[in-house]
């Protein structure tokens, strides 16, 4: 089953509409892969006033997500996504951890 993991993204001002068109269309071998790394129940939640991006799912416990920055797959979706998002230099979103306050299963 796995434990939650969460953390912060940001989006570009005028980016919603496209940002929530890209992964409406998620391309299933990203989808795959994540589901490969261990990814379940992943939801990304936007603050319309702030466009902090809140990404929420579980991760197995041998999940393999350090290993997702070097899978061609991921980079060519981050490199496609940049526009929209703040990165870092080589594309991967900028991430802020979140620390989890309350959990009722
Ligand atoms: C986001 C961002 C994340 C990715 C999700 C599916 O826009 O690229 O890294 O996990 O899409």
């Amino acid at each position: 089953m796995g434990a939650l993991h969460a953390f912060r993204m940001q989006l570009k001002l005028g980016a919603v509409a496209e940002y929530k068109a890209r992964h409406d269309a998620i391309w299933p071998e990203l989808a795959e892969l994540l589901t490969a790394s261990g990814v379940s129940d992943y939801s990304i939640f936007l603050d319309e006033e702030t466009l902090s991006l809140f990404a929420v799912l579980r991760r197995a416990e041998n999940h393999t997500l350090d290993d997702l920055p070097s899978h061609p797959v991921m980079r060519k979706w981050w490199t496609y996504m940049a526009p929209l998002m703040e990165v870092e230099p080589g594309d991967q979103p900028r991430e802020w951890p979140l620390q989890l306050m309350f959990h009722q299963a």
